[in-house]
């Protein structure tokens, strides 16, 4: 049976009432088999209950089904290690927000040097269950605390990486979808991902009290609008010390990111992971499409000689694009490159380029550069693209440098029979942002 930590009534070893819920959500966790029930379960409970005559405790008549059930498991079931008769569990109500230390604010832009914020709020629950149950507002990433893109309200929260939906995908080229990219980002992150990651016994929420800011409110067919607001939220989490962290949306999302940093950080080196160049100077004359997003981070102030654009398939640029980056000294690593020298070297080659300096990297990671395989639900799937741990690995080495911003791109659920492209791009940002934060130690 499932025990639940942090609640602040005794311990009932079968019904428990979820800190965080409703109050009139009540959830059962039988032992045995790990089923749990949602509140139309429990109402079935109840009543059965009350029909037999109710005059038999709730929790005895659980405890005896259980038995009944047989318990073989119970030993090595990590839900089930409070002692009976335990009395209290640890507590784990977040904390109201209070005012964190301040935040250095050219110093974050570098990686991040590990040391714990010391007000951050901690993991809610240390049994790490709850933030993966399919019940109560699971709205934002991770179930991270909402806080308005607001620099002075995020420095008060201590907050060092901020996530920032932009649901958009008027500028896309190939199928539309993306705009639904952060909704289903988001329900990846908050129902099946931890901030705690078990393999370096680390969590994101000690080291970089992350925030969710929310959705940019875009303004449909309206790209010079929209990109207006985002750009502005997107400015206040780089003033207020924090990574910015969008999820998009089609790649179009990156021109008000990367114009946002660059209003705050004029040396971070650019890096994009994409089956294409997006060097585009414009599509038939329209300059903010998603397949410009490179050029206008160029006119923004990213220098091209310490831009990198990898995994690009040859066959899907056109030679306009390619000619961008002759002119410029833009580097592309083809993906024929990675095959032949591999990840490491290729990071190698990439960090030589791009990192090094005091402002770090903004890394612009498009789930197309992955092979269709992996990332279905996109816009245009790639065949022959990236494995999903060529990926990982490419997003962990150059976010070890410290990042001055990291976006995720072109995930369309609609497009796709299963969530796995929002699962890898949900992992883009979890493994981007424990790099970032030293879980794997520096370069
Ligand atoms: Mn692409």
């Amino acid at each position: 049976m499932g025990h639940r930590g942090g609640v602040d009534d005794p311990v009932d070893p079968v019904l428990i009432k979820y800190p965080n819920e409703p109050p009139d959500v009540i959830q059962l966790a039988l032992n045995g088999d790990h089923s749990r029930m949602g509140a139309l379960d429990v109402v079935a409970v109840v009543a059965h209950h009350e029909l037999a005559g109710g005059a038999q405790p709730l929790h005895q008549m659980a405890t005896e089904e259980s038995a009944a059930t047989g318990d073989q498991n119970r030993a090595h079931d990590p839900m089930v290690d409070v002692p009976a008769g335990a009395t209290k569990g640890p507590a784990v109500e977040r904390p109201a927000p209070t005012r964190g230390p301040e935040v250095d604010t050219t110093a974050h832009r570098a990686a991040a040097d590990c040391r714990p914020v010391a007000d951050a709020p901690k993991t809610a629950d240390q049994t790490m269950w709850e933030s993966v149950l399919h019940a109560g507002l699971a709205g934002t990433f991770l179930r991270l605390p909402h806080v308005p893109p607001d620099a002075e309200l995020l420095k008060a929260r201590g907050a060092r990486a901020a996530i920032y939906g932009i649901p958009w995908d008027s500028m896309a080229v190939g199928r539309s979808g993306a705009s639904y990219g952060p909704r289903g980002i988001r329900e990846i992150a908050s129902t099946q991902f931890l901030s705690y990651n078990a393999t370096w016994d680390f969590d994101l929420v000690d080291v970089l009290a992350p925030v969710d800011c929310g959705d940019a409110q875009v303004v449909p067919g309206n790209p010079e609008r929209s990109f207006e607001i985002a750009q502005a939220a997107i400015s206040q989490i780089v003033a207020a010390g924090a990574v910015p962290v969008t999820l998009g949306g089609d790649h179009s999302v990156t021109i008000p990111a990367v114009r946002a940093v660059a209003e705050h950080v004029s040396d971070a080196g650019l890096v994009l992971i994409d089956a294409h160049l997006d060097t585009a100077i414009d599509v038939g004359g329209e300059t903010l499409s998603n397949c410009c997003p490179i050029t206008r981070a160029i006119e923004a102030g990213f220098a091209p000689e310490r831009t990198v654009l990898i995994g690009i398939s040859g066959w899907m640029n056109p030679r306009s694009e390619l000619a961008y980056c002759r002119e410029h000294g833009i580097t592309v690593i083809w993906l024929e490159e990675i095959w032949a020298a591999g990840v490491a070297a290729t990071l190698e080659r990439a960090l030589a380029i791009t990192g090094g300096t005091e402002g770090g990297i903004y890394l612009t990671v498009d789930v197309d550069s992955l092979d269709a395989a992996f990332a279905p639900g996109t816009s245009v799937p790639t065949p022959g693209g990236l494995t999903a741990r060529e990926l990982l690995e490419l997003v962990r080495g150059l976010a070890r440098s410290g990042l001055a911003g990291l976006d995720v791109v072109e995930t369309a659920p609609s497009l796709e029979a299963t969530s796995a492209t929002a699962g890898i791009a949900t992992r883009v940002v979890m493994d981007g942002l424990a790099a970032h934060a030293g879980a794997l130690g520096r370069p």
